[in-house]
């Protein structure tokens, strides 16, 4: 019955990594806080730019990459029957790998050598061993990837006929995107490893900027889509329900890995050098995204009216009463999709070329993510880890955890809140990202942001409690809850999986359109930008 133990300690590790970089990471936001609502400086020797490029990689990079990799890895343990030893080795190397690079980047980030925030745009030059930690990351996950999709063949090999579990196939879709949309930043970074060394004279800055984007925008999609297997497959059996459409569910995961790739460009609205006609095409793959996540807001409601309902809920909304408030693995992740409304509608404002010309680079654009990864996809990761711990560590989750559990989403909704309403409204009136504290000389606007900036101070200390409630829940229920079966909670679906048309699980069909899309997306500004290159630029240290 459960996990084999084999299996369990290989999420716990990925588990412990994730928690301990929310641990580090949030207390270096706090830091942030502090110093940009002008109450703290911090010291020459661990400036702002320090703190806040190893805040970027701790939470954006590793915590969301380990908790993604353990998380479905024990979905894969389970739905396919355990890893087998070969795909256990394969994502230890993956795991050590990662580890080693994450110590190789951080080295010199500690020595201000590479203080170049987790966006490592040229023509700001890191130390070259900033550039070969991310390298090892990535080979680091494209190990993990290989492991999935060598359980995932085997699996169809061994189950003719049969799809692949809902959770197995979410994982495909997500490996898949790991895997291809680090192809153009590993490409980069191998350059910037060369720039860097001194051997290459120059960088081609947009190209590199391009390279980068193809996959930050793909990134993001990959803990979205983490976060809506989530809903789509976990949430419904939590609340007593059944998953909604099998099909739809598929084709939603499908859409998503297809369309995804090409909209890196609205991350480079402002960049001048590329046609308006393609910043266009990327602006509507963005766009398209919107579909497909439509259709899980539209998903999710009907589970949650129709579970309602059969559970006694009456009138227009009286079903909303009859859901299990109470459960934290309930409570986060509903607050975290709840949280995706505001935080999808901001995203569409920044995508339009007008309006991202005012927000571009102010402090609206850190209360835009932190709404959608900080909130929607980390309170959902938050909610998982209320049962995911309990089953790989063979304990149960007491309802005095579950209490705690219902705290700490509540410390974390109103921290997040208060913070990203404050970057929001202040970046409106022009506060910028990524400065340290200053007035200008005390300039009438920026001494009018300060009281905003007290806001965002304050939703960051209660974010911090947050953080250390999160990490004790945690290693708590890791190692001394009390002991017994948890069960790893997924739907059934209304109608059975039978009737899913075959042609879902077609991935080899799906990775070929995806590359066709990609192409549609990459190739002509990829030859453009290397045929009609821009003049290098050499490396600058500007910190
Ligand atoms: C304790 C909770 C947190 C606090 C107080 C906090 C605060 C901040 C602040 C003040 C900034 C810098 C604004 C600037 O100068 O541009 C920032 C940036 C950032 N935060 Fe957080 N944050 C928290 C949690 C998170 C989480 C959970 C994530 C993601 C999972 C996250 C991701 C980021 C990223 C990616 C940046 C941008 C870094 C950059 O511009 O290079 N933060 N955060
Ligand atoms: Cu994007």
């Amino acid at each position: 019955m459960g996990i084999g133990p084999e299996d369990a300690k290989l999420t716990k590790s990925y588990m412990s990594v994730a928690f301990i970089a929310l641990l580090i990471g949030g207390a270096l936001g706090l830091l942030q806080g502090l110093e940009r609502a002008g109450l703290m400086q911090l010291p020459h020797w661990f400036n702002y730019y320090q703190v806040l490029t190893t805040h970027g990689v701790l939470l954006v990079l590793v915590l969301t990459a380990f908790f993604t990799i353990g998380y479905f890895y024990a979905g894969l343990s389970h739905t396919l029957g355990g890893l087998s030893s070969k795909v256990r080795k394969v994502a230890w190397i993956g795991f050590w790998l990662k580890v080693i690079g994450l110590v190789v980047a951080v080295i010199p980030i500690l020595m201000n050598k590479a203080s170049v925030l987790y966006t490592f745009y040229p023509p700001m030059a890191a130390s070259p061993y900033f550039y070969i930690g991310l390298a090892l990351i990535v080979i680091g996950v494209w190990m993990c990837a290989f492991g999935a999709f060598i359980s995932v063949a085997k699996w169809r090999k061994q189950n003719p006929g049969k799809h692949i579990p809902i959770l197995a196939f979410f994982a495909t879709g997500v490996f898949v995107l790991l895997f291809f949309g680090s192809i153009g930043v590993t490409i980069e970074v191998l350059t910037l490893i060369a720039w860097s060394f001194g051997w290459k004279a120059t960088i081609n800055v947009l190209l590199s900027r391009t390279l980068f984007w193809s996959f930050g925008h793909t990134l993001v999609n990959i803990w979205y889509l983490t976060a809506v297997s989530a809903w789509y497959v976990v949430v419904p059996k939590i609340i007593g329900g059944r998953r909604f459409s099998d099909t739809l569910t598929r084709v939603v995961v499908i859409l998503l890995v297809i369309s995804n790739i090409p909209g890196g460009f609205h991350h480079q609205i402002v960049d001048p050098g590329m046609t308006q006609t393609l910043k266009f095409l990327h602006l509507f793959m963005s766009l398209a995204i919107g579909f497909p996540s439509l259709m899980t807001a539209f998903a999710m409601f009907y589970v949650f009216e129709k579970t309602g309902r059969r559970l006694g809920g009456k009138g227009l909304f009286g079903w909303l009463k009859k859901l299990p408030w109470g459960d934290v693995r309930f409570l986060a992740p509903m607050v975290a999709m709840i949280a995706f409304i505001p935080a999808g509608a901001g995203g569409i404002a920044q995508t339009t070329n007008q309006l991202n010309q005012v927000v571009h680079n102010t402090l609206w654009v850190v209360g835009h993510f932190h709404l959608t990864v900080g909130t929607s996809v980390i309170l959902t990761f938050f909610g998982i880890s209320y049962w995911l711990i309990p089953y790989i560590s063979k304990r149960v989750l007491t309802p005095r955890m579950n209490k705690i559990g219902i705290i700490q989403t509540i410390i974390w909704t109103v921290g997040m809140l208060s913070m990203s309403v404050a970057m929001h409204w202040v970046g409106l009136l022009g506060s910028p990202r990524r400065t340290s504290y200053t007035t200008y000389g005390d300039d009438a606007t920026a001494l009018g942001w300060d009281p905003y900036l007290l806001f965002l101070a304050v939703g960051g200390t209660f974010l911090i409690i947050g953080v250390l409630i999160q990490v004790y829940a945690v290693f708590h229920m890791m190692f001394f809850a009390p002991k017994g079966e948890t069960q790893f909670p997924i739907a059934e679906p209304e109608m059975p999986e039978e009737t899913t048309p075959l042609w879902t699980d077609r991935w080899g069909l799906w990775i070929v359109a995806m590359l066709l899309v990609v192409s549609m997306g990459y190739v002509v500004p990829l030859v453009d930008l290397i045929v009609n290159a821009p003049p290098g630029s050499p490396p600058f240290i500007t910190w």
